[in-house]
């Protein structure tokens, strides 16, 4: 009995390890499409997570409607300090810029740092192990936006994933077609 309870244990260790390696091979294809989701107003942002490591973005793509409220949640779990910046290529080339200025300085953006108005983009800046909210009206738009990461050598390591705008459902509310 003994012998066949051991083999029983066996077989189930192996079928987690089955499921457990299956799990990470869907991690690591293609981002998956999202289910609809219903567009963050003023009055009831919607909540979007983003966890920031060393040094790369999970997800590794920002599901965004254009035009909603979100309440940004940005974690890093990293050792690192890390940001999010969200804005055209224009506005990570000039984050690039501004911040690699800042090499040879004590870690971490300096309060100097700064970019014109119109190629800031929204910028939050996470230290480890903390988590900074931020409610954000997403541009109204279909422009290609990208999450970068500038702390200094930070963006060259992989810190940037796409945003995919998405058509929000228009919720329960929604008139009948
Ligand atoms: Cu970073």
């Amino acid at each position: 009995m003994r012998g066949s309870g051991r083999l029983a244990a066996g077989r189930l260790a192996a079928g987690w390890l089955a499921a457990a390696l299956t799990l990470g091979a869907c991690q690591s294809a293609q981002p998956t499409a999202t289910p609809p989701i219903m567009p963050g107003t003023a009055a009831a942002p919607r909540e979007v997570n983003l966890i920031a490591k060393d040094y790369s973005f999970v997800p590794d793509v920002m599901d965004l409607i254009p035009g909603e409220v979100i309440l940004l949640h940005v974690i890093n779990g990293g050792l690192e300090i890390h940001e999010a910046i969200i804005g055209d290529m224009a506005v990570q080339d000039a984050w690039e810029v501004a911040e690699a200025a800042t090499v040879g300085a004590p870690p971490g953006p300096t309060p100097a740092v700064s970019v014109p108005p119109d190629v800031a983009g929204l910028r939050v800046v996470v230290r480890s192990g903390e988590r900074v909210d931020v409610t954000w009206t997403v541009p109204d738009t279909s422009a290609p936006l990208i999450v970068g990461c500038h702390i200094p050598g930070h963006w060259a390591k992989g810190m940037q994933i796409p945003v995919r705008w998405v058509a929000g459902t228009d919720g329960p509310s929604a008139p009948p077609a």
